[in-house]
């Protein structure tokens, strides 16, 4: 019996063992053996799958795959002890699966951290060295036991010596942290301004009235729509509690992409290159880039085609870029260019036809975000903004502008969401605020390119409808803030919808569309009392 609990519990335990061990000492490298399956993963299932995920988990799926993968690997532990379990292979066989055994978990941990950490390195070494610890000692600690049934002091014993070497590892990984700072340009570091600011997207923020109410008394949310009463006594502004900044800062801006974790990139070795249908392939430096004469800042709002109605995956921040087509006429693109395609870091592509950049200077290649360098998260050291589709096309950690001949696939595009991804018309209630008998709605609402023209509110679900204050647009890029203010003494529910008219003169569709595949459409609603 003894025997074959150990059996059982010695693949079980040395998986978990192993797991932990990895993610322990992870830091040493930026990445471990589990981050890389799960990444695998992602990028191998099919696009019903992927959308199907992010749909149902949001921000929780790729954390939830982290898991997943954790306890499938555990699994398969389990799964080799019950097999192994009823047969006794006698002394010679139990030596070549432990060989084998041994040779697959060398080589699993060592190639894991090596598509980790981008290569061979003493972290690298020392990496794999800690994680083949944790379930060398569980095996160890069992291998003697093959005589003698453990007792539950050995056993625990045993597990404490594998938990030691777990946590022995994860100090050595944050006691060596990421490695000293490497030379060159990183994320976040402070960035030059841009002297002369060029006229594309360029507006100076207008001042937003005052009166927005500090002394606050309750405040609440319903469905992420910040509701709270204050005792102030001004008139209301655009930015009362719970209204998002007119521009927000780079840690308010959401974050989405396929990563488990964002590729890093040594500015030192990284250059941006353009080829394919031009005359003169060229690369530019990090520092080429940074200091372009045709640097321009600009205020954009990007959302995540993937966002709900209402949904938070949307940020409006000031960018520091340099027009995508500027820098590809200087390489001289030839009469066979249709499209340009983008390709990353991280082995994502987008694309976009030439005749689209030709003809737009607002599509750009943008180094600097919040006043600093981009950070990691957000494609440092330079990504794309294309204002008026989904962030899906704004490619982030680029390293190729290639001039392709034929109509290029898309990451996403093969996934099946749309190609050209233009964004739908939307209006957002973001904060409901009461002052004495005064209620204020406010909001946000952007209309792509299009632009913004009118926004309507109702409180009575629908059936009236009286026209929001609409802010300055901070930029043509940008999204708008919009209040609507109106007397309601009683603290009866109220159902508030919200709809806007973009710039083109058609109204917001009331139809409810799901994200997929060309982002999604409705009205906000939600039901509040104060
Ligand atoms: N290289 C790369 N770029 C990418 C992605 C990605 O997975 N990889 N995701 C895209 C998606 S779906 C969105 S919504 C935006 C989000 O940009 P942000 O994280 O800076 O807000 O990046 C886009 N660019
Ligand atoms: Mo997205």
């Amino acid at each position: 019996m003894a025997r074959r609990r150990s059996r059982l519990f010695v693949p079980t335990g040395g998986a978990i063992a192993w797991v932990l061990g990895m993610m322990a000492v992870g830091p040493l490298v930026g990445g471990d053996p589990v981050q890389v399956a799960a990444q695998t993963v992602i990028e191998a299932a099919p696009g019903p799958v992927a959308t199907w995920a992010i749909e149902t988990f949001g921000s929780y799926a790729q954390p939830l795959l982290m898991i997943g993968v954790s306890i499938g690997i555990v699994a398969a532990g389990a799964g080799f002890g019950l097999l192994t379990a009823r047969v006794d292979p006698g002394p010679r066989r139990r030596l070549q699966v432990a060989y084998a055994l041994t040779l697959t978990l060398v080589l699993t941990t060592g190639g894991g951290f090596y598509v980790a950490g981008g290569g061979i390195s003493t972290r690298w070494m020392l990496a794999t060295i800690l994680s083949i610890v944790p379930p060398g000692t569980v095996w160890w600690a069992s291998a003697e036991t093959g005589a003698r049934p453990v007792g539950r002091r050995r056993a625990l014993e045993r597990m404490s010596i594998a938990g030691g070497s777990v946590l022995a590892g994860g100090v050595v990984a944050q006691l060596l942290g990421q490695g000293p700072p490497r030379e060159g340009v990183q994320p976040g570091d402070p960035l030059d301004p841009v002297e002369e600011k060029t006229e594309t997207g360029t507006t100076t923020p207008t001042p937003t009235a005052t009166g927005d109410g500090d002394s606050l008394g309750t405040r609440s949310e319903t469905d992420g729509v910040v509701v709270s009463s204050s005792t102030s006594d001004e008139a209301f502004g655009f930015d009362f509690e719970g209204i998002p900044a007119l521009v927000g800062s780079a840690a308010d801006h959401y974050v989405v992409d396929k990563n488990v974790s964002p590729p890093r990139v040594n500015t030192d070795v990284w250059s941006l290159s353009i080829g394919g249908a031009v005359e003169d392939g060229r690369e530019y430096t990090f520092e080429e880039l940074r200091t372009h004469p045709d640097r321009r800042e600009m205020t954009v709002t990007m959302v995540c085609i993937s966002n709900t109605v209402g949904g938070n995956l949307i940020g409006t921040t000031d960018w520091v870029a340099i027009p995508v087509r500027t820098l590809l006429e200087d390489a001289g693109v030839t009469e066979t260019a249709v499209d340009v395609v983008t390709r990353a870091a991280d082995g994502y592509s987008e694309a976009i036809p030439w005749s689209v950049v030709r003809e737009r200077e607002d599509i750009v290649l943008a180094v600097g975000m919040d006043g600093k360098t981009l950070p990691a998260e957000h494609g440092f050291p330079a990504r794309l903004l294309i204002p008026g589709r989904y962030g899906m096309k704004s490619t982030k950690w680029v390293t190729d502008f290639e001039l392709a001949t034929e109509d290029h696939e898309a990451y996403w595009e093969q996934r099946g969401w749309d190609e050209e991804a233009v964004v739908n018309t939307l209006s957002y209630v973001r904060a409901v605020q009461r002052r004495g008998d005064r209620i204020a709605v406010g909001g946000i609402a952007y209309g792509g390119l299009r632009g913004i023209d009118r926004v309507e509110v109702s409180v009575d679900g629908g059936s009236t409808w009286a026209d929001a204050t609409l802010e300055d647009p901070v930029s043509s890029h940008a999204r708008r803030r919009w209040r609507y203010v109106f007397d309601r003494p009683d603290t009866g529910p109220l159902d508030i919808v919200v709809r806007a008219t973009d710039g083109e003169g058609n109204r917001q569709t009331s139809s409810q569309s799901p994200s997929h595949p060309g982002g999604s459409t409705g009205w906000h609603s939600v039901t509040v009392s104060l």
